[in-house]
């Protein structure tokens, strides 16, 4: 199967899976396990924050954050097609008690201006912002990044107003690779970020949130809270240490791959792709007119051994990592030619 449902799907390393099986141990809920609090320390270096939590996954790095940053009956101002809105349970909501306040955007990328008209100050009838948050790169809108300038803009705007910001930046590497800069950068203006070692990193299982230290060690809490205190989770920790240092360098194969595939897509009658856009390893095509529903096109292209999901009856996803390589690209190409036609 050529999959590209997601970079989720990638299956560890060889050394990734030597480094586990080696892994130094200890009890994490105790804070004594080496190799997570080896993870830990590089993850904030890397991200150039105080201090950083190894979290089972990136929905509960991002419910975390906001949790940590908000109180019940506020809202949290992000884009309208932000995963913390539409891929995580309505956690924001369960969790934290807060409602969003959605504001759409052309390619998922916030302007300072358009988050400044929807602040809200306390008064009679409605909820105060609690919250800003920025997804980098931004998934739904085709792994599109945001330039470093608007990023500082947001921030320094909603520090000047009291106001924080987190950062889901789950594929925050790709936007580093696509900008050439360091992740500490792009994270700077940021109280809060998340990557995911599991996407396009390629680690099995885990995620990061970093940020200030006290607000880390609350997050431990609610890490426990949520069920996610893992023991010994230095067999995790370890692939999660070779993706950080390993991972960053192949990312490029990956967008050369999306790229090539958005190409190619733009090609095929019927479905419309903006390869200018595809900058990352995420590519949204729309196959409306091809007169098929996309889950009737994953049907035809499983079939064929190719795997890609639809986003909604018009759109689909293609993700590229690093178990597919541009040969199998070219492959998913054909095929989907093929069931189209
Ligand atoms: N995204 C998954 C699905 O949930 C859609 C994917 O296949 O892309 N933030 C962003 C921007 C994400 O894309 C994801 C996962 C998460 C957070 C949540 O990470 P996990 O799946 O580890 O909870």
């Amino acid at each position: 199967m050529i999959d590209l449902r997601s970079d989720t799907v990638t299956k560890p390393t060889p050394e990734m899976r030597r480094a586990m099986m080696e892994a130094e141990v200890g009890d994490d809920v105790y804070g004594e396990d080496p190799t997570v609090n080896r993870l830990e320390r590089r993850a904030a270096e890397i991200a150039g924050k105080e201090a950083a939590l190894f979290v089972p996954s990136g929905t509960m790095g991002n419910t975390i954050a906001v949790k940590l940053h908000t109180e019940p009956g506020q809202e949290v101002i992000c884009d309208s097609r932000s995963h913390v809105l539409d891929y995580e349970l309505a956690m924001v909501a369960w969790f934290s008690g807060c409602v969003i306040r959605a504001v759409p955007t052309e390619d998922g990328i916030l302007s300072w201006d358009a988050v400044r008209r929807r602040i809200r100050p306390p008064g009679p009838h409605w909820a105060p912002t609690g919250l800003i948050e920025i997804e980098n790169t931004h998934n739904m809108a085709g792994g599109t990044v945001y330039p470093l300038a608007t990023i500082r803009e947001i921030c320094g705007g909603a520090h000047e107003r009291g106001l924080k910001v987190h950062m889901d930046g789950a594929r925050v590497f790709n936007a580093a690779e696509a900008l050439g800069v360091a992740v500490s950068e792009i994270a700077a203006p940021a109280d809060t970020v998340m990557f995911c070692l599991s996407k396009a990193l390629g680690a099995p299982v885990g995620s990061m949130l970093a940020g200030p230290a006290d607000l880390m060690a609350k997050g431990r809490l609610l890490r426990k809270r949520l069920g996610g205190g893992m023991r010994q989770a230095g067999v995790l920790a370890a692939a999660g240490l070779i993706a950080l240092e390993e991972s960053p360098k192949r990312l490029k194969e990956d967008h050369a791959n999306a790229r090539f595939l958005a190409e190619g897509l733009a090609r095929i009658p019927g479905i419309q792709a903006e390869p200018q856009k595809a900058v990352t390893n995420i590519v949204i095509f729309d196959v409306s007119g091809t007169g098929l529903a996309s889950a009737e096109i994953s049907a035809r292209l499983k079939r064929r051994g190719v795997l890609i999901n639809g986003v909604n009856d018009r759109l689909m996803r293609a993700v590229t990592h690093y178990n597919v390589s541009s040969a199998e690209c070219a492959q998913a190409l054909e095929a989907l030619s093929a069931v189209v036609s």
